[in-house]
């Protein structure tokens, strides 16, 4: 038995006007309440450390800037490293980072118990738009603000298991949790903002939202024999509504723990990351049954081409 005690660290709503360190403040106080319920890992949002910014339309660089972090650990997060480190508990969350050279990329990092970053991921699937769209409900600017992520879908071995990483929308892609598959992935970890409503779509509302979110993770667990531990952040931010949802999903699919506020909220589950040899051994025993020569299609081709 290999087994992880792991934290799906929910935030609530961060309006515009809350600091970095008012919010480290409130990551921290989940951060003790996982050490008190044993957690070994702690998984927080997408861009937990600021408002889900890119619904707001900006032009001018050093505002978009204000957003973004030049480093990490920086004075406003180090306390949460520290406090990681003394209770040696491995944490994972997402923010907004500006490179050296000027880049920007939507990022989540990953430490060990020591409070060391082993991983880092940029998000690939970058949903929305890049210009001003007066046709939606509200923006979605994230083709605006950063670049596709290059560092592809690596796995870390952390705690004795192997994790990866992946953000919000690209929980929604079968590709990224084989990608890690295919690497023998325990453990996939991820963060999300996701509005409760459909700015293209104002009939499609909170419960189907909530059921492709769990579809899409519940799925990527199953057919990939893995752990998925999904967390929102949630809430009402500047009259903008994010959905909740938080889950923690077992190898086999099922969702064995999950969220039920809106707010911040610690989902806990002990893992057992052993429970993935069945699943990897037998249905889903790639090197047995995969047949890539069928494959070909879904590296060569990105949209849709129709027969003639
Ligand atoms: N932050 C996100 O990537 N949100 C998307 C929304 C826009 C659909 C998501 O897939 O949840």
């Amino acid at each position: 038995m290999r087994e992880i005690v792991i934290g799906g660290a929910q935030m609530g709503p961060i309006q515009k006007a809350e600091s970095r360190t008012e919010v480290v403040a409130r990551m921290l106080a989940l951060l003790d309440q996982a050490a008190g319920a044993g957690c070994d890992l702690v998984v927080y949002p997408e861009l937990a450390l600021t408002t889900f910014f890119p619904r707001y339309w900006m032009d001018d660089a050093s505002e978009i800037d204000a957003w973004f972090e030049a480093e990490m650990p920086n004075d406003a997060t180090r306390p949460l490293f520290d406090r990681a480190r003394a209770h040696g508990i491995a944490i994972t969350f997402g923010y907004a980072e500006k490179t050296p050279e000027g880049r920007h990329f939507n990022t989540s990092i990953l430490t060990d118990r020591a409070g060391a970053v082993v991983g880092k991921y940029r998000k690939v699937h970058l949903p929305g738009h890049s210009e001003y769209d007066p046709d939606r409900a509200f923006q979605h600017l994230e083709k605006r603000y950063f670049e596709p992520g290059d560092l592809g879908f690596p796995v870390w071995r952390n705690l004795d298991a192997w994790m990866g990483m992946c953000i919000c929308n690209d929980r929604r892609w079968p590709e990224v949790y084989r990608e890690m598959g295919l690497q023998g992935v325990e453990l996939v970890m991820l963060g999300y903002n996701t509005p409760s409503v459909n700015s293209q779509n104002g009939a499609e509302g909170l419960k189907e939202r909530l059921y492709h979110s769990e579809l899409s993770m519940t799925a990527g667990a199953y057919q990939n024999a893995t752990w998925v531990v999904g967390v929102a952040k949630a809430g009402d931010e500047d009259g903008h509504p994010l959905m909740a949802g938080s889950i923690i999903v077992d190898p086999n699919g099922y969702v064995v723990a999950r969220a039920q506020t809106e707010g911040d909220e610690l989902i806990v589950h002990a893992c057992d990351m052993d429970a993935c040899t069945f699943g990897k051994t037998t249905i889903f025993d790639f090197a047995r049954h995969r047949r890539i020569e069928h494959y070909g299609r879904i590296t060569s081709q990105t949209g849709v081409v129709l027969p003639e």
